[in-house]
């Protein structure tokens, strides 16, 4: 394709966005991967949204009312590194770019949200970017709401590929996006007809405007490459009541030998077709090397923000100190300091009152206790409200006519919801929880992932955590989900025994910063097992002796959730035949693993038979049975080794042999 036309109508724009596409073609050449077509196809749209629309000051990465961009169709990254270097980014340096791929650069492979301030989630799961998205659009609209437009006044932009939207998260995202009008989410589509198998139409017949028009999008189709088609759609967008996508017809790989083909999606490298791509676009810089009036027009770029920055920061010194403090608190992820007695006096008046409720209403009682004092949190559910208790009293409902609504209807969208979720984490200021049936985790696990790689503290509420469901049958009833959850790194998986032990994992929730949180709750009511008051959080040691042995120690009951009530019956049956017993309570298996040895010895100490007992499968136990001085000899489970079936839950604990009678079986036969 002759590129002159393009160079010569802008020739300014044109070296800016040049400089992008060299220095792609540069660091994916030297790291010897990665995926040079998609930055030089989005140069263009980059270069006229960094320009002239995008609110941000290259100095100060993490100024809270800067515009979001995030990058969905990760592969690109160089795309963003490129940016982040030329606007003059403090720690995307040109070190940074050449070291691209290579261990300990921040130009990782996929953007990685921990690494640089600047980039506002990890991507590369395609379809995240673009769902996450929706979350940081809502985390606008609450914060605008609560604090004023003199202080949060920000638009979230979002690069997309064929394949984000390909993705089933994202017809979750735009279609909650269009329910929700959220009129400040501008996505860009790469509309280059190509992936990685080659054109899109070997797989995709659909009409993408048409599909984002049908959910309530405002949608402008442009070429990609025109950067006053770019300005002008970006400002039609910004001033639309809808959210809106711009089409952006692009050519993928522009000006190289592999342009518009699926070979340009990924490292192009060869030395003689890149030197002919950088003649094509008239470059002139060595390998990293871009000119220095190029240079300094991309750090004016940069700079371009820094007195609305100034002003924002004028604005927000001359608010109360109160409001202040209180703005930095929720961006913070700090909690109230009534937060510890509000928690203490819930436990109290359980162990007195000693309900004998599930819990997944345990879990409703702390929310309404915690909702009022924090309203950094915005709850919701899949379509499940009643049935995951997460909706208190005092919320009101977040839509467009009330963005101070505080419960959002995600709809029967789990995955969707769990991305939207992330994307309010890291926006910052919104503690998000949201609920589904914890089977359903399948259907949210790729986003609960990503929340524990990106060390995000999103809690998520799962209800119906075990054939205690009942009559919903297997395909509601989780089985191995906690054993996938627990085998997840950076991740804090509760199983409350009651409404004590709920209301002590919900603190910890609340008070993590880089942690995602699983709740595990019953459907079924349970009786309370924390009789007596403690004021210390007994779940934050992850397990803790609950009931000691009166007749001499010769077994240790290690349980979870609604197993431990059953735990404390075996262990009466077993005392009276006078076999002492210790009952161990784990809601937490990784932060018991997360204690000093003596603690974990105190607990657990060698001698005594062990039985975990669990309504799930075994997987993740051995530690506890075999390891930390267990021994295989004198180890036993009592939990499921299938899956469940459709049945009243009593009935389904006796025929899975989950009961008393088959922990005590299991005991004597371990003892011999
Ligand atoms: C969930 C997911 N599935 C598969 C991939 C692997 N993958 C990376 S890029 C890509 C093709 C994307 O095509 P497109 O969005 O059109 O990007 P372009 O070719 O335009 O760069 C695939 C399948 C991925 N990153 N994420």
């Amino acid at each position: 394709m002759d590129l002159t036309p393009l160079r010569t109508k802008h020739p300014e724009h044109w070296q800016k966005a040049a400089a992008i596409r060299a220095l792609a073609l540069d660091a994916v050449h030297a790291a010897n991967s990665g995926h040079s077509g998609m930055p030089m196809g989005m140069a263009d749209l980059a270069t006229v949204l960094f320009e002239k629309h995008l609110k941000f000051d290259a100095s100060a990465p993490d100024w809270a009312d800067r515009d979001r961009f995030i990058l969905s169709n990760g592969h690109g990254s160089m795309l963003l590194y490129a940016l982040l270097y030329l606007v003059g980014d403090p720690e995307i340096t040109l070190e940074e770019v050449k070291n691209f791929r290579q261990w300990g650069a921040k130009t990782a492979g996929h953007p990685e949200n921990f690494l640089a301030r600047a980039i506002e989630t990890t991507t590369g799961p395609l379809g995240q970017g673009i769902a996450n998205a929706v979350g940081f659009a809502i985390a606008e609209e609450a914060l605008r709401a609560r604090f004023g437009k003199r202080l949060v006044d920000h638009h979230t932009y979002v690069f997309a590929g064929d394949g984000c939207l390909m993705e089933g998260v994202s017809h979750e995202a735009i279609s909650l996006a269009g329910r929700q009008q959220l009129s400040r989410l501008i996505v860009l589509w790469d509309n280059n007809n190509i992936t990685i198998d080659g054109t899109v139409d070997i797989a995709d017949a659909t009409d993408q405007p048409a599909r984002f028009r049908a959910a309530g999008w405002e949608v402008i189709e442009i070429d990609g490459h025109d950067p006053e088609q770019i300005d002008a759609a970006l400002t039609k967008a910004k001033s639309s009541s809808q959210p809106s996508m711009i089409a952006c017809k692009t050519h993928i790989a522009l000006g190289h030998a592999a342009q518009d083909t699926s070979k340009g999606h990924g490292a192009l490298t060869d030395p003689d077709q890149l030197a002919a791509a950088k003649a094509a676009y008239g470059w002139i810089g060595g390998p990293f090397e871009v000119p220095a009036d190029i240079k300094s027009a991309w750090e004016a770029i940069g700079a371009r923000g820094a007195e609305a920055r100034k002003a924002w920061q004028e604005r927000f010194d001359a608010l109360t100190d109160r409001r202040q403090a209180e703005f930095t608190r929720v961006m913070t992820g700090g909690v109230p300091k009534q937060l510890a007695g509000t928690i203490r006096a819930l436990k109290k008046q359980a162990a007195e009152n000693a309900p004998k409720v599930a819990t997944r209403a345990s879990s409703e009682m702390v929310l309404e206790v915690i909702n009022p004092i924090m309203p950094e949190t915005i709850g919701g559910s899949a379509d499940l409200t009643g049935s995951n208790n997460t909706k208190t009293g005092d919320l009101g409902i977040f839509l467009p006519e009330d963005r101070k609504g505080r419960y959002i209807h995600y709809g029967v969208r789990e995955h969707g919801m769990a991305s939207a979720m992330n994307g309010m984490a890291l926006h910052g200021g919104i503690r998000p929880y949201g609920g589904t049936f914890m089977c359903f985790t399948d259907y949210a696990r790729p986003s609960m992932r990503l929340a524990a790689l990106m060390k995000v503290p999103t809690v998520f509420v799962m209800t119906h955590d075990s054939i205690g469901l009942g009559e919903d049958g297997p395909t509601h009833q989780p089985v191995e989900h906690l054993a996938m959850l627990r085998a997840t790194p950076n991740m804090n998986v509760f199983r409350p025994a009651d409404t004590v032990e709920t209301a002590e994992a919900w603190e910890l929730a609340l008070q993590s910063t880089e942690t995602p949180t699983v709740l595990s709750l019953t459907r079924q009511g349970l009786p309370t097992v924390r009789t007596e008051y403690k004021q210390k959080n007994l779940t934050a040691q992850g397990a803790y002796v609950l009931a000691e042995a009166q007749n001499k120690r010769q077994a240790i009951l290690i349980a979870t959730g609604s197993e431990v009530s059953l735990a404390l019956k075996a262990r009466e049956m077993l005392e009276a035949d006078g076999i002492g017993t210790r009952v161990v309570s784990m809601p937490c298996m990784e932060l018991f693993a997360a204690q000093d040895e003596s603690y974990r010895r105190k607990v657990l100490p060698a001698g005594p038979v062990r039985v975990g007992i669990e309504a799930a499968v075994q997987q993740g136990w051995e530690r506890w049975l075999l390891g930390e001085r267990g021994r295989e000899a004198k180890a036993g489970f009592v939990g499921m080794d299938s899956f469940g079936a459709s049945a009243p839950a009593g009935e389904l604990f006796e025929k899975f042999g989950i009961t008393a009678e088959a922990t005590v079986a299991k005991v004597k036969d371990l003892l011999g």
